[in-house]
């Protein structure tokens, strides 16, 4: 019997020598490979030429900003951006024949590798109760079958609307409008499993849930720091920002359990004197961090700068800064003093010469950025480890200056602007002011279900109708067969996509498929065409505008989808002008405008040639905090007592993905090749365990009693700390307990599960 939730099968692993550079020539030639294999090779020239541009569309992959200035003119992307591109202006069409051809139980057999590469769903699809198959069905037809489940629960509670952080500003605010009106905050969303620890620490600390820097602070900084990201292959146009930084004088130090490519050299493609030179040396110092030890390395670099501050009163930390702005300094140096320098450097597993040349850098520098992603925010103490970053910083008075902040680089192109516009579970008093005034309607009080406990929900029968507006709620999630219970629990799941997934298949007792535009296509509405908007990791709003004819006649924009549901489920109870908001997206922002902060005149800014700045206290020295300090912080250490046998495994992606979309089997610039099920280890441990390259082996993970499996992985010796292993999203998600959340903002420990190996003899 196939296992449908992540079918187990090998592909053929083929190991080569992991690259000592990222982007340059091959990157380009992987780019174009992509456009002329999935897309019409005219149609992929003329998206690419309008990625990024003033007049064009926002990159559908990472959240990484776009110069304020001047654009390339031709190539003002990556190939991370052009392979999105590819894989959403595919010329595949998973048609109603498609569907036909394939059953339930075919489509559960197939990679995601496989489903993905079926191609754009061009016609709303149905999965009658017991049906083996998905057939077509009316849009009108789609919609009363929500509607009728949804207005049937005891309690609108009883439904989740769930969000994946590509959909628009636009598209987002009317989607959080239509749930609240309907009745509940079961607003999860992508950001629950992503930067969630981010906003929850930062808010507590600055005063805002959100990054301080600009680009132009990247180009500016005397030192970067970047910790838990790897760039090369998630944000490759952030390689040109370190390169600029480089390039004026600055310096880099990089903590990761991996020696990632993309930190440590970049050949500009763009630049044909820098392919000559081979490049740019990013990383001057790389410290390989043991998995979630980043704490006491950092706190073993505060205690060595006290130490020489305590010589030198006033040489080191940037007393006038700590004296004005910032609040809990004596608490902090107190925790400092009492520190024990060995415990923190055994700790994180790095020498303690790297540890003082670490601490030289920063002492010697003025404008210091921190940088970091998913290698922070995915472990149970990651809102106290952030706020230890905040502490380096602060001591530096390294925040609200030019060249100087903090810098969570989000990863979804608007995952940022979703939160913005009001998704998520918790309602902000002043949102629901708002929202109150201005649509004429109680909005729900009570705190909705995040990620985790939306799937704890179903799990346990309290919730019934799952709707995700874009994502792949069951293969992004943790646990993926206690998830895969509460959905299939489910009377009615529901997904607005473009393109077939897991989470299409593993289902409720009916199920539907609204296929949408994408963010490459024309949106041609009542009046005229229209465009959308998206917040970047920085903060800048800026328009979206595709340009490329959609992939079926059949196709709605997302804000029609929201709108044309909102109006059949909610009929008179609801005062919203839904149909006005769908034919021009003006009034949708002239709504935004009223209800959020930041957004005034959003119709005319939006218009503006590179967009706006959202405010953002911190960066001026304002921070929103209650005292209007910034706040230092003391947390315990990271603590992981590992049994023998027991290893900690961190899952990452590979150089060939998009979060659950594959894009292909190649792990280039790690050099792991045609096979995703694969371990990571250190040879030694490897020795130690008696295996060998390539053997198959079970993983299995044991929280609270409970063992949970991951079948038929391979063995790959790589350069990682002892007792740290690496595997990669999704195909690790079995192991990644549902119990187990950071503390405080609840994402899933997705990058620190206790895991054990099992060999196999076959
Ligand atoms: N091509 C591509 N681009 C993407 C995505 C994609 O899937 N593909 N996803 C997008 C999304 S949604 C996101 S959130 C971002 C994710 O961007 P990243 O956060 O860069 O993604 P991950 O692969 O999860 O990598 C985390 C990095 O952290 C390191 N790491 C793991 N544990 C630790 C730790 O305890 N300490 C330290 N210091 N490092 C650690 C890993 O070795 C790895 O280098 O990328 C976005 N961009
Ligand atoms: N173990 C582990 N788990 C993780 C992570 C990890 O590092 N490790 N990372 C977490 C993170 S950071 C994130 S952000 C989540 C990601 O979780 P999600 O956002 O839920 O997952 P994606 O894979 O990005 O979603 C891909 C699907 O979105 C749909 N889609 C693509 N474009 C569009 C569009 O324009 N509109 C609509 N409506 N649909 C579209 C397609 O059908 C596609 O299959 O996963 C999390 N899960
Ligand atoms: S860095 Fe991110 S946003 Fe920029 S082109 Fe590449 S994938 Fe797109
Ligand atoms: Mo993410």
């Amino acid at each position: 019997m196939p296992n449908e939730l992540t079918p187990e099968r090998l592909k053929g692993l083929e190991l080569r020598e992991p690259y000592d550079y990222a982007a340059g020539i091959s990157g380009v030639k992987v780019s174009l490979q992509h456009v002329n294999e999935y897309m019409n090779f005219g149609e992929g020239m003329h998206a690419l030429l309008k990625l990024n541009q003033k007049d064009g569309f926002d990159c559908p992959g990472c959240a990484w900003p776009d110069p304020d200035g001047r654009r390339s003119p031709v190539a003002e992307y990556c190939e991370n951006g052009a392979k999105a591109i590819a894989e959403e202006a595919t010329k595949n069409r998973a048609t109603p024949e498609w569907f036909a051809q394939h059953s339930i139980d075919e489509l559960g057999d197939m990679t995601d590798f496989e489903l993905g590469k079926s191609g754009r769903i061009t016609q709303p699809m149905y999965l009658a109760p017991g049906a083996t198959h998905y057939t077509p069905v009316s849009w009108d037809d789609a919609f009363g079958i929500i509607a009728n489940e949804l207005n049937g629960l005891d309690s609108p509670d009883e439904a989740i609307f769930y969000t994946s952080g590509r959909a628009s500003n636009e598209a987002a605010f009317l989607y959080q409008l239509f749930v609240r009106q309907f009745g509940t905050n079961n607003l999860p969303d992508c950001s629950n499993m992503c930067h969630e620890s981010t906003g929850t620490a930062l808010s507590k600390v600055i005063g805002i849930g959100k990054g301080t820097t600009t680009l132009q602070d990247l180009h500016e900084a005397d030192l970067i720091i970047m910790l838990g990201q790897n760039p090369g292959t998630n944000h490759p146009r952030q390689l040109s920002a370190l390169k600029t930084c480089k390039d004026n004088g600055g310096r880099i130090i990089s903590v990761n359990p991996l020696p990632e490519t993309g930190l440590m050299r970049f050949v500009d493609p763009q630049d044909p004197i820098n392919i000559l030179k081979r490049g740019t040396k990013l990383t001057d110092l790389f410290l390989q961090v043991r998995i979630n030890e980043d704490m006491s390395l950092v706190r073993a670099i505060c205690k060595i700068l006290w130490e020489k501050e305590k010589e030198a009163p006033g040489t080191v930390f940037d007393q006038e800064f700590i004296e004005q702005h910032t609040a809990g300094y004596e608490a902090w140096t107190n925790m400092l003093e009492a520190t024990d320098l060995e415990q923190c450097i055994s700790g994180c597993g790095i020498d303690r010469d790297q540890i003082e040349e670490a601490a030289g850098l920063i002492h010697g520098s003025e404008k210091i950025v921190l940088c970091y992603a998913m290698g922070l925010t995915q472990h149970e103490n990651s809102v106290d480890v952030i706020k230890e970053m905040v502490n380096l910083l602060l001591l530096k008075g390294s925040i609200g200056k030019p060249g100087a902040g903090i810098c969570p680089v989000r990863g979804h192109s608007n995952v940022q602007g979703d939160r913005t516009v009001g998704v998520w579970e918790k309602l902000k008093p002043e949102l629901r002011d708002a929202l109150r005034a201005h649509f004429n309607f109680e909005p729900p009080e009570k705190d909705g279900y995040d990620v985790v406990n939306s799937i704890k929900a179903m799990g346990e029968g309290r919730a019934k109708v799952f709707f995700g507006l874009g994502g792949n709620f069951l293969s992004a999630t943790p646990d993926t067969v206690y998830t895969a219970k509460g959905l299939r629990q489910c009377k009615l799941t529901v997904h607005i996509s473009t393109k077939p997934n897991r989470s299409h298949v593993v289902h409720g007792e009916q199920a539907l498929i609204l296929p949408c535009l994408g963010r490459t296509e024309t949106d041609i509405r009542a009046q005229g065409e229209q465009f959308v908007s998206c917040e970047n990791s920085m903060g800048v709003v800026q328009m979206s505008k595709g340009v490329l004819k959609p992939a079926g006649e059949n196709l709605r924009s997302e804000v029609a989808i929201i709108c044309g549901l909102a109006s059949k489920t909610l009929g008179a109870r609801s005062q919203v002008q839904w149909k006005d908001m769908s034919n021009d997206y003006d009034n949708v922002r002239d709504a935004i405008a009223a209800c959020v902060p930041g957004f005034e005149r959003y119709n005319e800014r939006v218009r503006e040639p590179a967009g706006f700045y959202l405010p953002n206290g911190p960066r001026n020295r304002r921070f929103g905090t209650e005292d209007g300090k910034a706040h230092f912080t003391v947390s315990p250490l990271s603590c992981h007592i590992l049994e023998p046998g027991e290893y900690l495994m961190m899952t990452v992606r590979s150089h060939d993905q998009y979060n659950t979309t594959i894009y292909g089997m190649h792990d280039r610039y790690r050099g792991i090749h045609n096979e995703r099920r694969i371990v990571m280890m250190n040879k030694a441990d490897m020795a130690e365990a008696g295996l060998s390259t390539g053997d198959k082996v079970n993983l299995s993970s044991e929280y609270d009693g409970e063992t949970r499996h991951a079948r038929l992985f391979q063995v790959v010796p790589y350069s990682i700390p002892r007792g740290n292993i690496g595997t990669y999203f999704p195909e690790a998600n079995t192991l990644v307990p549902i119990t187990r959340t950071a503390r405080g903002s609840n994402t899933p420990i997705s990058k620190s599960v206790r895991v054990r190996i099992t060999a196999l003899t076959d």
